[in-house]
């Protein structure tokens, strides 16, 4: 049985790991960002999903440590790849409702942003529909904040939580990550993505699609106006050496 010991632990003697998915434009292959995904590479349990540790970590609190190191983590990584490579990568980090509602949020975020020295326009932090649920006021100011520092934020799985229309109006955001229920059986029925596509265009919020697997889920796509695209036809989450390489001689 996982614990919060377990998981403060895991941090303390690094079996924690960012894995790191290429976001590509979906025309012509190229690299333009990446989402760090944690990963836990217990010991004796062998590779443990943040499916799992991640409801835990909230329910114990861990979250906030763990996230501080996830966030540090990914702008260091990103400030270096972009140096070596010469580059302009966009990281995006995943942010969970908890983290984003403590009071030092934003100082924390500028923490990690001077520390690893990354210019905050290659920041991205992905949260949820359900982030303003409550709260709506104490949200739209922090993304206001955020917007100012120059961090992007997009809202990760579009479509499958609470979303009204007017709340999308409201929050300064900058993208919208259509989920990938709606891309699995795009080819078949586009209504959804259709409609989140268009959507976005009409408010001047950018669009990206992820879970992209096949050929024709991307051709669907490109014809529908979303060229942002993040899944295995791709590339699978990669360990940083990986990622890598991918970046420097493109495989
Ligand atoms: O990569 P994978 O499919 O295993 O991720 C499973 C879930 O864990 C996804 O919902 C993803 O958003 C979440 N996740 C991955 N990395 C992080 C992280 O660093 N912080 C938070 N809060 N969630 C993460
Ligand atoms: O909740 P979030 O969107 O952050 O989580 C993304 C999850 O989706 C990660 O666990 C990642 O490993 C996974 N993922 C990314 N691309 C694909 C894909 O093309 N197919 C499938 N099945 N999972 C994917
Ligand atoms: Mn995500
Ligand atoms: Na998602």
């Amino acid at each position: 049985k996982l614990s919060k010991e377990m998981l403060i632990k895991a941090l303390e003697e690094e079996e924690l790991e960012l894995y790191y998915q290429p976001k590509v434009n979906g025309v012509t292959g190229d690299i333009t960002g990446m989402e760090s995904l944690l990963r836990w590479n217990h010991p004796e349990k062998g590779f443990i999903s943040p499916a799992e540790f991640i409801p835990l970590a909230e329910e114990t609190g861990s979250i906030i440590a763990i996230g501080e190191w996830v966030l540090k983590k990914a702008c260091e990584q990103t400030r270096r790849w972009n140096q070596m490579t010469n580059s302009s990568l966009v990281v995006a980090v995943n942010i969970s409702n908890i983290q984003f509602g403590k009071v030092d949020f934003i100082e924390m975020v500028k923490r990690a942003l001077k520390e690893s020295k990354l210019n905050p326009k290659y920041l991205e932090l992905e949260i949820t529909e359900s982030i303003a649920v409550n709260n709506e006021e104490e949200v739209i100011n922090k993304l206001i904040l955020l917007k100012e520092l120059g961090v992007s934020v997009a809202i990760d799985d579009f479509g499958t939580g609470y979303s009204s229309l007017s709340y999308l109006q409201k929050l300064p955001i900058d993208t919208l990550k259509i989920d990938k229920v709606f891309v699995d059986d795009i080819v078949k029925d586009d209504t959804i993505a259709k409609m989140i596509i268009d959507m976005a265009q009409n408010l001047g919020i950018s669009v990206i699609a992820e879970g992209v697997e096949r050929e024709d889920q991307l051709n669907q796509l490109l014809k529908l106006g979303c060229g942002s695209i993040q899944g295995y036809l791709f590339s699978r989450p990669l360990p940083a050496e990986k990622f890598k390489d991918l970046l420097i001689k493109g495989n």
